[in-house]
């Protein structure tokens, strides 16, 4: 059997879930008050992946405007059904459920199907029937949270048969993430408990009828980390399963990588593959029963048994000089994407909004690792008063940025570092007026470490504590990651040259 790595998509990638066309697997995962929404990420072995696109690109497929750290796009589901592909997710800050469709993964995907339900984390299930069924999570006339389901027409968004309450779950609170298959005789509803931290687990249910009543798996949870002390993956759960063409099975979750054994993670919820196989009974059995870990051994679709496989290097460079952007550039909420110009290097047009508000003038990749470098070139030519630079963003309370700025006719740079309520610059460096100023990111568990590199030498410019980037110390409710990213405030800044290594 083949040595495979997890986690298998890298940095803030969260509530993954797949489809396979063929031979080709077709991954989404959640973006909250990020732009674009739900990236699409593609492989044909399950343990390589590329981000190919977005189903979310226009402002009228998303509003992310007041999503805040908490809101915006939570959970997708993605499917695949007679040359269609479907993605339907939750808005969770304007309007709620919806489904999107296109004819090809590449898109055109629609303008939004709104569907008339609350609750979050809906799925989709095409059946052998041609019937299409909708589950979610929903609260029943107590206010007791638990799974619906019924049958919905994907292009008017109703539902076209009563609605039907399916699951409690096994006493977990925060039953979520629900997911229906029809695998042989069995209807089977997979979902999550415990809530997406360090109680979370995988839950599955199966019933000879789609509305139920479903039995739970004498195992269940069938995946899970809260009971394995000796694992920095934590946090497991929220999954997807997936069949590849020899008949073998998978479920792709996600899972968090700890700092150390302190509850603390910089790098959001990321992707985790995970082996199954279906017991006697007909239950799965997932990982190494129910646990899982960085290395793992599986018979992987497309590679020869007994083959090392290497993880996809998360290395990422953008020169800026082509007109089209690699989809690794993320924004927060909807950007004015006519301030942001491409060809000659990168040059954003930035109004006074600071890395503060809720529409920075930013846009960043997710960091992959715990120890990377970033580095960038800024040109000198910076306003008086502007500031720019080079940052490591969580979200509008939680960031450090080296920045560049003039006072006075002259040059400097300095650490800037925002925690909540609380800002602290560092000593300002006097600069030459080089053309371009290489800032610097080198980040580890403990600190992000800024520095700038000028004809004058390399400086210092301060460091900042990666625990003030983590998901455990943010003020609101979150479910991101960091971001290395780019900003400007009060002015036009142009930038060359981003390189993310590791
Ligand atoms: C996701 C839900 C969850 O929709 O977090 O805590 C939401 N649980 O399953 C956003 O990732």
């Amino acid at each position: 059997m083949a040595i495979y790595r997890n986690p298998v998509i890298k940095g803030y990638n969260a509530d993954p879930s797949i489809c396979r066309v063929g031979e080709d697997y077709y991954l989404v995962t959640s973006t909250g008050e990020f732009f674009p929404g739900i990236p699409i990420y593609h492989s044909r072995d399950l343990v390589h992946w590329t981000m190919v696109g977005h189903c979310l690109t226009r402002d009228s497929q998303v509003n992310l405007e007041n999503s805040n750290g908490t809101g915006g796009i939570y959970a997708a589901t993605l499917r695949y059904h007679n040359g269609q592909f479907y993605a339907i997710s939750t808005n969770t800050t304007n309007n709620g459920n919806f489904l999107v469709y296109a004819p090809s993964i590449e898109g055109p995907w629609s303008e939004p199907v709104w569907v008339d339900e609350g609750g979050i984390d809906p799925s989709l299930l095409f059946d052998d029937d041609g019937k299409v069924y909708y589950c979610s999570t929903h609260h029943d006339s107590r206010g007791i949270q638990c799974t619906i389901a019924f049958e919905l027409d994907p292009y008017t968004g109703q539902a076209v048969s009563e609605r039907h309450i399916i699951n409690y779950g096994t006493g977990g609170k925060y039953p979520e993430g629900p997911h229906l298959y029809h695998i042989g005789k069995w209807y089977y509803l997979i979902q999550a408990e415990g809530g997406t931290e360090y109680g979370h687990m995988v839950t599955i249910f199966r019933s000879s009828q789609i509305f139920g009543p479903y039995e739970s798996c004498p195992r269940n949870p069938v995946l899970t980390h809260r009971d394995n002390q000796y694992s920095s993956i934590q946090a497991v759960g929220h999954a997807d399963l997936v069949d590849d063409p020899s008949g073998n099975w998978w479920l792709l979750c996600h899972g968090i990588r700890q700092i150390d054994a302190r509850l603390l993670h910089n790098l959001g919820r990321e992707t985790y593959l995970v082996p199954v196989h279906w017991d006697e009974e007909g239950w799965p059995v997932c990982g190494r029963n129910g646990h899982i870990s960085y290395q793992m051994e599986a018979h992987i679709p497309g590679t020869d048994p007994n083959e090392n496989i290497t993880p996809d290097g998360t290395d990422f460079f953008d020169s800026f000089t082509s007109p089209t952007w690699p989809s690794q550039w993320t924004f927060v909420h909807n950007p004015d994407l006519s301030k942001y110009c491409r060809g000659d290097g990168l040059t954003i047009h930035a109004d006074t909004h600071t890395l503060n508000d809720e529409t920075p003038f930013f846009l960043g990749i997710r960091q992959p690792e715990h120890q990377i470098c970033a580095k960038v070139l800024l040109s000198s030519k910076i306003e008086e008063g502007q500031t720019a630079g080079l940052t490591a963003y969580y979200n509008r309370f939680n960031h450090y940025e080296g920045c560049l700025t003039r006072e006075n006719g002259r040059l400097y740079a300095f650490l800037s570092k925002h925690l909540y309520d609380m800002e602290t610059q560092s000593e300002r460096i006097e600069l030459p007026e080089d053309e371009y100023i290489c800032l610097l990111i080198y980040t580890d568990v403990e600190d992000y470490r800024f520095e700038c590199q000028t004809s004058n030498g390399t400086f210092l410019l301060g460091t900042g504590k990666t625990a003030g980037l983590c998901t455990e110390s943010q003020m609101i409710m979150c479910f991101s990651g960091t971001f290395i990213g780019l900003f400007s405030s009060n002015g036009t800044a142009h930038f060359r040259d981003f390189t993310l290594f590791k």
